[in-house]
This record gives C-alpha cells, structure tokens and sequence, in this order.
C-alpha cells in the first residue's frame, strides 16, 4: 500500500508498503546502508543490510545520489534506533529519476546559503522540511481565512487585476500595454469591491494578487503580495475591526491545531492573541512615540522608528485608529464632527502593520469632493462613480496583506520568506 513516511506506524509492522520521495541522504557503514527517504510529509529510515537484501538492490541504493526521486517497497520494522521509531527493509528500490552533482542547494542544510542562493533554486529550497512548514501553514491559514468568512455570511469574488484606475493615491504602478490603451496592474480591489457594495451583494471577499511599483527594497514590502481583502455594507469600521480581529484569532487557533507538525518542524509555538484587540487612537500614538524622542508632525503617516516605540508599549495585536484624513485615501469617511479625522484603522502585529481599513464614503457629492482634494480628477473614476449615485448603502472594509500576517504569525524575519516566488525590486525569476 502507498503510504506517505508520516503514516507509517504500529498496524504497518511486518507489512509490506510502498513509499516514494526523494533521497535525502545516504549512510554507507560497508556492509549496512542507511538511505533516508524524504516526502512531503517527513522522513524514514531505509535500512539495507548487505546480507538481507537482494544484491542488486544493495548496490543500488549504496549508489544512489542525494534528491534522486525513488520508489521503495518494503517491509516495516519497529526499531528503536531508527529516527521516527520505523524502518523499512527494501524489496524494491527503484531510482525514478537520478539527480545531478553536485547540488546547486544542499537541501540537508549541512552548509548554510544566502537568501538570494536560495531563492535562485527555490524548487530545491523548498524541498527543505523547515520551508515547506512555511508553505503548509499558509495553506491552512488560506482555508481558514475562506471558512471563517464563509460562516461569516462573506461571499468570495474574483475583480479584475488588469485596471485602467490607481486606487492607494497615485504612484507606484506597474503600467502595462492594453493593445492601443494605457492600463495598470491593479494596486487593491478597493474600487470594485466598493462598487459589489453598490451592487447588492452586501458581504464579498477577494483573495488575491496586489501589485506595487515600491522603489524601495525593505523586510517588508514585495511588489506581488496576496491580500485578503473584505467589504461589508451595513457595518461601519468598528463592525469590520471586530471580524478583522476574530479572524487573526481564528487562523491563530486552527493553524495551532491542525499545522502541530509543521510548527514543530519549525520549533514554533503559536499563542493566539485575545479579542478584543486593544485601539490605540493615533493622537495618543503620536503622544507616544514623542516621549520616546520620535517626533510626528500630526497628519503624518507613523515611521517606523515611531512604530517601534509605540510596540514597546502594546500587546502583539493592537489597532491604531482615528487617523487623520489628509494621511488616508480618498474613500475614508471622515467624522461628521471632526473632518480632519476620519473613520479609519491599521491593524498592527508589534511595529509591522497587517492591514487597513475604514469605513467608506458612500455618499456622492463627498466622495467627489475628497478626490478633487486629494489632486485627482473625477473623470477618471467614471465606473466607480456611477455605482455611488443610484443607490450605494453605507460600508466598510479592510486589506490584510497575507504575506505580512504569515511572516509575522512565524516570526519571519523577511517577507520573502513568507512567499514561493518573491516579486521584488530586483527579483523577476524565478
Ligand atoms: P550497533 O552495535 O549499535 O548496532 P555498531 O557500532 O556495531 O552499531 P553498525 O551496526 O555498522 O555499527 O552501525 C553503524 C551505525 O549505525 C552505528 O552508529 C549504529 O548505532 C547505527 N545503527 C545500527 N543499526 C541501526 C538502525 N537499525 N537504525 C539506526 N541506526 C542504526
Ligand atoms: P493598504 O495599502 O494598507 O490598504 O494595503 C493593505 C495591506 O496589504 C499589505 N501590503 C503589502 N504587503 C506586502 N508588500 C507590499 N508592498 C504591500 N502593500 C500592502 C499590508 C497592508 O496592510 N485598499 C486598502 C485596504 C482597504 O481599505 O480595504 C489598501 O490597499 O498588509
């Protein structure tokens, strides 16, 4: 029976099973050989004893090259010295496909490579148990994302990524050619998932591709992120902060319970943050990071030697709310007694932020009037526009980078890490 190494147990001694990976490493002891078979799913001991096993298998298996992809077929045996408990004694050892020498990686992590090596041959990196962890957990943290909304009543819908419009204010684009028009790659759903509001569906939510053209080259930022984006009518941000908030806390408990293996490849131990989460209003950020000698001009975005003071004095989740309208997009509903601050929210993880959000302006006339502010020309969001003038309920939403929540969940000390083909200011391949 095909079985994966993790699925090898107590009801498989003295059966035969068939088992396929990649060879991981091989111990030659002359006339013991020791062949560690590696598949997604962990390790296992092939033991070849030149005396029990056929000749031909025997001199196969001493042979066989590091990450060649093979087929074995043998009987389980509890031992005791063998890592996992189990071994296997071959009947068959068949070499599917033999790898070339050297290794461009050493998949065993005997010797140490750069990021950037390890990103050139990234199939071969992510052969590494300890970075597939990372990839397996953020499966499930995606599934976990898709049932909590999915309970939530949220509908999930695709927007187009090929727009003609900025939505974040402006720069960095990725302009591209649409056979005689101009067009870009699509910065956030903002606009379409606002226009869905209009549209009726009430609940939506978009897993998918941002782009950003950001020059910069940071832990931090990639030009190709997922975002998970919501909206909502009928709520305004405190209704949205608080599915913000239960969600972290959801993927937090489900990865801890269902990735217990992947975090222990890892040697990670997950705490799930307690809701609600703590909102610290922006005045009393700035008021912070003052008096620990980080100076904010009030409508300024917060630095990041500003933020890292602010954490110092947080729990891990906190949300920074009420910033100042000038320092937020166009679509953020200002408050009706205050316009210079407007309704709207940063979810923070210690100094790195995970997402933002606001309640939007669902109202024409003001809507118009904040994008003319803003130095943009209301023509050039015709499409958009319209949805608001015949019949767009009041809402609100939130973007919460994928990546970002996933580097910071892990303990990630790049974001490159948090994602297979990292897009960056120099990375274009793989
Ligand atoms: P031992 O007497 O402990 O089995 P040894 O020193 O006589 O080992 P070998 O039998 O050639 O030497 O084994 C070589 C190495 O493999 C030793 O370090 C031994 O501890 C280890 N070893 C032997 N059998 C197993 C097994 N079934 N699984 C894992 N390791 C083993
Ligand atoms: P914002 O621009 O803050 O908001 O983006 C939302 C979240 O997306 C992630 N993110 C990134 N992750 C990696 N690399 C990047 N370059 C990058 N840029 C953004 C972050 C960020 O918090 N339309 C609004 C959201 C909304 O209001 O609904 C928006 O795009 O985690």
């Amino acid at each position: 029976m095909r079985k994966y190494t993790s699925e090898i147990g107590e009801e498989d001694v003295g059966k035969e099973v068939t088992l396929y990976g990649w060879i991981h490493e091989v111990r030659d002891h002359g006339g013991l050989v020791f062949v560690i078979l590696r598949d997604r799913e962990g390790f296992i001991q092939i033991t070849l004893p030149k005396k029990k096993v056929d000749r031909e298998i025997f001199n196969r298996a001493k042979k066989v090259r590091r990450e060649s992809v093979v087929m074995v077929k043998g009987i389980v045996k509890a031992e005791p010295k063998a890592p996992g408990g189990y071994e296997v004694i071959p009947t068959a050892f068949d070499v599917l496909n033999e790898a070339d020498a050297p290794l461009p990686l050493d998949v065993a992590e005997k010797v140490p490579a750069e990021l950037d090596t390890r990103l050139d041959h990234r199939y071969l990196d992510l052969r590494k148990p300890k970075i597939q962890a990372i990839f397996r957990i953020r499966h499930c943290m995606l599934q976990s994302v898709r049932r909590f909304l999915c309970e939530e009543g949220f509908i999930e819908v695709n927007t187009p990524k090929i727009v003609s419009t900025a939505t974040e204010g402006g720069t960095e684009l990725f302009p591209i050619s649409y056979f005689e028009k101009e067009a870009f790659l699509n910065q956030s759903p903002q606009l379409y998932k606002q226009v869905l509001m209009g549209a009726g569906l009430e609940k939506v939510f978009e897993i998918g591709p941002i782009f950003r053209a950001e020059e910069h080259n940071t832990v931090r930022h990639l030009n190709e992120a997922i975002s998970i984006d919501i909206e909502a009518s009928f709520m305004d941000h405190e209704g949205v902060m608080d599915v913000l908030e239960r969600l972290v806390a959801r993927i937090y408990e489900d990865v801890s319970v269902e990735c217990e293996k992947f975090l222990s490849w890892l040697d990670i131990k997950l705490d799930v943050p307690e809701v609600p989460f703590e909102r610290l209003k922006y005045d009393e950020a700035i008021e912070i990071a003052h008096e620990g000698g980080e100076d904010i001009p009030w409508g300024e975005d917060l630095s990041t030697a500003a933020l890292k003071i602010i954490a110092e004095h947080m729990d891990s989740h906190y949300f920074i709310v009420d910033w100042p309208t000038e320092s937020k997009p166009f679509y953020a509903m200002p408050y009706d007694d205050k316009p210079e601050v407007c309704k709207s929210f940063d979810l923070m993880h210690g100094w790195l932020e995970l997402a933002s959000g606001a309640q939007r302006i669902h109202l024409y006339d003001l809507l118009v009037k904040r994008i003319e502010e803003c130095g943009m020309s209301p023509e050039s969001f015709g499409f958009y526009l319209e949805a608001f003038r015949y019949g767009m309920p009041p809402h609100a939403g939130w973007g919460l980078g994928a990546e970002r929540l996933l580097m910071s969940m892990l303990g990630l000390k790049n974001i490159r890490e948090a994602i297979m083909f990292p897009r960056d200011r120099h990375r274009l391949v793989p």
